[in-house]
C-alpha cells in the first residue's frame, strides 16, 4: 500500500524547547520509513537522505533549500545510516533492506555513486530494520551495527 508522507524539516532553537518551526521539504508517494543527513556533495553543508519505498533519494542542501538531486533504486530501503566507508572523505551509505543490507559508496561529487554492493543477504525472514555505524574496536574504520527481524 503506498502513502503519502509529508517530509518536514524541523527547526527547535535550544533555549526554547517545544517551540517548533516545520517546513515542507516534499510530499513523496511512496512509504518513507528512514532519513539521514551527510555532506553528500562535500561542498560543506549538510544533504538529506531518504529512504521512500525502494528508492533513496537525495535532497541537495543550497544555503537551506532543500531540492531533489538524486534517486536509486533499490529492493527496499526500511533504514539507512550515513557513514565513510573506504575512508576517502566522502559519506558512504549503508541500507537496511526488506532481504539485505547493502552500501552506497558515494563518488564524492554530488552526481551519485561509485558503486554499490550486498553486506550480507539477511532472506525474507530477516527483514533489515534498523542500520547504525560506528567504530566498535577503535581501529579508525566504522562498523555496521543492524537489526532485523520479520
Ligand atoms: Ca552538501
Ligand atoms: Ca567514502
Ligand atoms: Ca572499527
Amino acid at each position: 500500500m503506498r502513502r503519502l508522507i509529508y517530509l518536514l524539516v524541523i527547526a527547535v532553537a535550544a533555549p526554547a524547547r517545544g517551540a517548533v518551526d516545520a517546513t515542507l521539504v516534499a510530499k513523496i508517494d511512496a512509504t518513507a520509513r528512514a532519513v539521514g543527513w551527510a555532506d553528500w556533495d562535500r561542498d560543506g553543508d549538510l544533504d538529506l537522505a531518504i529512504g521512500a519505498g525502494s528508492d533513496v533519494l537525495v535532497y541537495r542542501n543550497h544555503h537551506g533549500v532543500l531540492t531533489l538531486a538524486y534517486s536509486t533504486h533499490t529492493d527496499g530501503v526500511w533504514d539507512l545510516a550515513w557513514g565513510d566507508v573506504n575512508g576517502d572523505g566522502a559519506s558512504d551509505l549503508a541500507i537496511g533492506g526488506p532481504t539485505s543490507i547493502s552500501i552506497l559508496i558515494n563518488n564524492g561529487s554530488g552526481t551519485g555513486w561509485d558503486e554499490s554492493y550486498v553486506v550480507m543477504e539477511t532472506g525474507a525472514a530477516a527483514a533489515v530494520h534498523g542500520v547504525a555505524f560506528g567504530d566498535v574496536d577503535g581501529d579508525q574504520d566504522l562498523d555496521l551495527a543492524a537489526s532485523a527481524w520479520n
